[in-house]
């Protein structure tokens, strides 16, 4: 879907667009618990300012489910317990979305009980956004961490070939009466939806995002996607992103971005893997010490916001407000799309 001019621009009520969305993912075949839990995903993007991880992904989804590379019948289930604090969930070759819902009831009991717990997700197509999922979490006074692998498209720093995935990695801290702090980015310079969105829009790539297929530096995002995107932060985001393979990959026996890669052949599908979410309980870790911990955090927001910085989600906080009194904006071509999509 192109980028436009503000005379393109049309608003849309959130149930509209909701409604919409659902429409087309229920006539590609998904059962309506996969399609109501993707969509609710997509639409916070679009509704939170994140057109990266937003409606624009639904044309990628059709085409994985045509392909075979997701299941749209999938039914997740939580297997069994071990005993310890680990929630497993079995996404049955499905969209996460529905596998995370699905489990995080069981990752807050367990957490808001020892402190500590994690939700492992195997076999599931992910490529949403993932502060939904810190939310989840900040919404019942817990923080969070969460990560995945993707496919193939970043070099390792001093490498020149597509290695690592962008590995997006997301934290979420609870502010009790306030919107959560929340951090969720790629582990790549930038988001790989963001380099799409750019060569629709014909716009070239800041400097340091990528190198082309000869492992020369680009800003032409064509050359970007056939060759390798950066990793963010040099060797210190190498490492992060290489940590997320092997937690969120190796560690729970799911696929690693190169395995993702073999698997689909193609970085026109969404990638299939798993997932990890830890979740900390602040009032359980900070127990017997001096201090309330989110009294003290707000200390520390306060002190961050007092140099004049912002903190991270609140760019995205102000758009969800926005859209929720007036609709969410996208372009006259984007709804025209969608009608398209509806109606083929
Ligand atoms: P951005 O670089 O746009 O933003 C990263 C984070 O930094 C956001 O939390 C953002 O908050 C915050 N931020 C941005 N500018 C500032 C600032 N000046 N001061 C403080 N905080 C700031 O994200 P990316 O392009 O790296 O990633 C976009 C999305 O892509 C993420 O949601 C990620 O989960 C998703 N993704 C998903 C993948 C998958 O496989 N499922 C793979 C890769 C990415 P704010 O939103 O308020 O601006
Ligand atoms: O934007 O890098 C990305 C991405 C990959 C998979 C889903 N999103």
């Amino acid at each position: 879907m192109p980028m436009t001019t503000m005379a393109d621009l049309c608003l849309v009520g959130i149930d509209e667009l909701t409604e919409k969305v659902k429409a087309i993912f229920r006539k590609s075949g998904l059962t309506d618990a996969n399609a109501a839990a993707l969509t609710r995903a997509l639409i916070a993007g679009e509704r939170d300012g994140c057109k990266s991880h937003g409606i624009y992904r639904i044309e990628g989804a059709l085409r994985t489910i045509k392909a075979g590379k997701v299941r749209p019948d999938a039914v997740p289930r939580v297997l069994p317990s071990d005993g310890s604090a680990i929630v497993r969930v079995d996404a049955d070759g499905g969209f996460s979305n529905a596998a995370f819902e699905l489990g995080v009831p069981a990752l807050v009991e367990l957490a808001e009980r020892y402190g500590l717990a994690s939700l492992v997700i195997n076999d599931c197509c992910h490529f949403s956004a993932l502060w939904p999922e810190i939310e989840a979490l900040t919404e019942n006074n817990l923080a969070g961490l969460a990560m995945c692998p993707s496919y193939a498209t970043v070099a390792p720093t001093g490498g020149n070939r597509p290695l690592l995935g962008t590995n997006p990695f997301a934290f979420g801290w609870p502010r009790p009466g306030n919107d959560p702090y929340v951090f969720d980015f790629a582990t790549s310079v930038a988001a790989r939806g963001e380099i799409e969105l750019r060569r629709q829009a014909g716009e070239p790539l800041p400097e340091g995002w990528a190198i082309d297929v000869d492992g020369r530096p680009t800003t032409d995002p064509a050359a970007a996607l056939s060759g390798a995107m950066l990793p963010f932060g040099g060797h210190k985001g190498s490492a992060i992103s290489t940590m997320i393979e092997l937690l969120a990959g190796v560690m729970i026996g799911d696929l690693t971005s190169p395995e993702v890669l073999d698997f689909l052949g193609t970085t026109t599908l969404a990638p299939f893997h798993g997932e990890l979410i830890l979740a900390f309980s602040p009032k359980i870790f900070a127990a017997g010490r001096p201090g309330d911990p989110f009294a003290r955090a707000e200390t520390l927001f306060d002190a961050i916001l007092g140099q004049g910085a912002r903190l991270p989600s609140q760019r995205r906080f102000a758009a969800r407000a926005a859209a929720l009194t007036e609709g969410i904006r996208i372009s006259g071509e984007e709804m025209r799309q969608l009608d398209r999509l509806l109606a083929h």
